[in-house]
């Protein structure tokens, strides 16, 4: 029944996790030892009490509802806290610890009466591997805990890495909803969005998040340790943390390319990452669908691991067309959040089956039909799932050295003006791209949705610090990198003709820019330069057996200077909102773009 507590050796970790019991003041505190029994027993609670609900036809697979105001990320409320505000940059919220920390112990104070305290020792990354960290966890939502067993590596064997004076990690977790006697419980206890905080104090390596149970708020180890927090650790001990997909392609020779890619949230990440090639006798390996931590090896390569152990995905638009892995992934062991029951019981959500049920629960409890003019699921409903599960997982996924990257990809997703692939004319034009890199926002972030923004690197949520710092750890790598850094590529896979229609055909097709692109890095395919990156000559993407128009492709090509033109202020205001922490480099990069395209 847990970890016993009296073994643990760790007098810094039991000095904190007594702190924080006599801060929130739970009922009980439970050591999570990461068996199977811990993950059946406590579902097991959460069905009893309504909260969780069995999955039909989907062995061991729970659904559960958040409550409305808890569905996604959110920004606002998401802080990163120095002593000085310049050092966690403009595109970050800030706050002075010296304000903040008062005013989170205060919310702290009994919010977990009535609850229990689990603390949860969790890897990141493969226990023991030298790029592995461990945090531990306190929370008082079993939810939390079920999902960090399949998102993380929990119990007792972080606990004998940890031994008694390992370093690890504090990340303290609270919905911010403590019971009275008697009080009866919410099916998804959270607060009000004004009372919800995500904290991160970089110096301390320590992140306090109150109020939400949502995954990406309250499953500490992902967005705010593995990216918030790393990203400042990674800068600080010379390796790179990032959003980023990482995949292994097979060619018919049986030659590896290992592909590291990075995409704004909701922008087909996990369907690239699983992506099964059109092209015959190439094969597609998923190590990770969204972080990837890369250091530099005894060769001089870079080395990727996955820090996770699950996938977090989106679920609408998630079909056997879309993602056939994934669905194959999701048959059992999963846990669904916020997409819809139909009739006998099984999930259903926008986009996974062509007809929609005639009637289903939606995922706010009430009568759904397709007549209704509001989605059934809501369109960030997730699902957690084991990677193991994923039937193209690599047999590498879990190697503690990690996988060599040959490639690196940024994008977004852009209707207009962006094309289908171009390649960086060298590293710092790379670094150019990503740190300009353009989409429109979708639902995986509270607020609009639709407006283009600049998200560097697809980590503008993510970068614990000045994003200017940053762009200069990029330069850095690159420059200890040398000859072994590697090639750079951007891709749009969202270009949209006149007609409002996607010109790409997206998905398993994705393997022709893939296939483009590792000829390139073997210098096997041609490329002809233009002002913005050197794009696929004519000819040299293998479009054999793709069904689509010469005009379409062409447009999905084209290099439009005079919008481009018109796109050098936009990159000039975003560059100017991070002063003289903007590396000069990448003022010259903008300086021979306006020249390139006004030759
Ligand atoms: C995610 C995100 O959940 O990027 O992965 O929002
Ligand atoms: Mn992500």
């Amino acid at each position: 029944m847990g970890f016993d507590q009296s073994q643990v050796k760790h007098e810094r970790l039991l000095a904190w996790v007594g702190e924080v019991a006599s801060m929130c003041k739970p009922d009980a505190i439970y050591w999570c030892d990461g068996t199977t029994d811990e993950y059946n027993r406590l579902m097991q609670q959460m069905v009893n009490c309504g909260m969780a609900i069995p999955v039909e036809g989907r062995p061991n697979s729970f659904y559960f509802r958040s409550d409305p105001s808890d569905v996604a990320r959110v920004e606002d409320r998401t802080f990163i806290s120095t002593p000085q505000q310049i050092e966690t940059g403009p595109t970050n919220n800030w706050m002075d610890p010296a304000e903040l920390k008062p005013l989170m112990r205060g919310l702290y104070d009994g919010c977990m009466r009535g609850r229990t305290m689990y603390v949860i020792p969790f890897s990141m990354g493969p226990i023991g591997s030298p790029i592995s960290k461990i945090g531990i966890e306190i929370t008082d939502s079993p939810y939390v805990v079920v999902n960090m067993h399949i998102m993380t590596r929990v119990g007792t064997r972080v606990m004998d890495v940890l031994g008694k004076d390992g370093e690890f990690i504090p990340c303290l977790h609270s919905v911010g909803a403590p019971l009275a006697p008697g009080q009866k419980d919410a099916l998804w206890p959270c607060a009000p969005i004004e009372r919800k905080f995500i904290c991160h104090f970089p110096d301390e390596n320590l992140i306090w998040s109150y109020g939400s149970g949502y995954g990406g708020n309250a499953l500490l180890g992902k967005k705010c340790l593995a990216l918030r927090i790393a990203s400042v650790i990674a800068r600080r001990e010379g390796w790179m943390a990032e959003h980023m997909l990482i995949l292994r392609l097979i060619s018919p020779a049986g030659r590896r390319y290992h592909i590291a890619a990075a995409f704004p949230s909701a922008c087909g990440k996990t369907n690239l990452a699983m992506m099964q090639p059109t092209i015959p006798g190439w094969r597609c390996e998923c190590i990770g669908d969204d972080i990837a931590w890369m250091k530099i090896g005894p060769d001089g390569r870079l080395y990727a691991i996955n820090p996770e152990s699950g996938f977090f995905g989106v679920l609408p638009g998630t079909s056997y067309e879309s993602n056939p892995m994934a669905m194959e992934t999701l048959k059992a062991n999963c846990i669904f959040t916020n997409c819809a029951l139909d009739d006998r019981g099984e999930v259903w959500w926008e986009g996974m089956t062509e007809d929609p049920p005639s009637h289903a629960i939606d995922w706010k409890g009430k009568d759904w039909t397709p007549s209704c003019d509001t989605p059934a699921a809501h369109p960030n409903a997730r699902f957690t799932a084991p990677a193991r599960q994923c039937p193209v997982i690599c047999p590498d996924w879990e190697n503690p050295d990690g996988v060599p990257i040959d490639i690196f990809v940024f994008g977004g997703r852009r209707a207009k003006l962006v094309p289908l692939v171009c390649e960086a004319f060298d590293w710092d034009h790379g670094v150019f791209l990503g740190a300009t890199a353009s989409s429109e926002t979708t639902a995986a972030n509270i607020g609009a949705v639709g407006n283009v923004r600049r998200d560097p690197m697809a980590m503008k949520p993510f970068c614990g610090y000045n994003m200017g710092d940053y762009f200069s750890h990029w330069l850095s790598m690159g420059d200890r990198l040398g000859n072994n850094a590697p090639k750079i590529f951007y891709t749009n896979w969202f270009r949209k003709g006149e007609d409002g229609r996607w010109l790409w055909p997206g998905f398993g097709e994705n393997s022709r820019v893939l296939k483009w692109m590792c000829e390139r890095v073997d210098r096997m395919a041609a490329a002809r330069e233009t002002p913005i990156g050197r794009l696929p000559a004519d000819g040299a993407l293998d479009l054999r057996g793709l069904d689509i128009a010469s005009e379409d492709l062409k447009e999905l090509l084209r290099v439009d200077k005079e919008a481009w033109i018109r796109e050098l202020d936009s990159i000039r205001e975003h560059f100017a909102q991070f002063g003289d922490r903007l590396p000069q480099r990448l003022w010259v990069q903008l300086q021979k773009l306006e020249q390139r395209l006004k030759e």
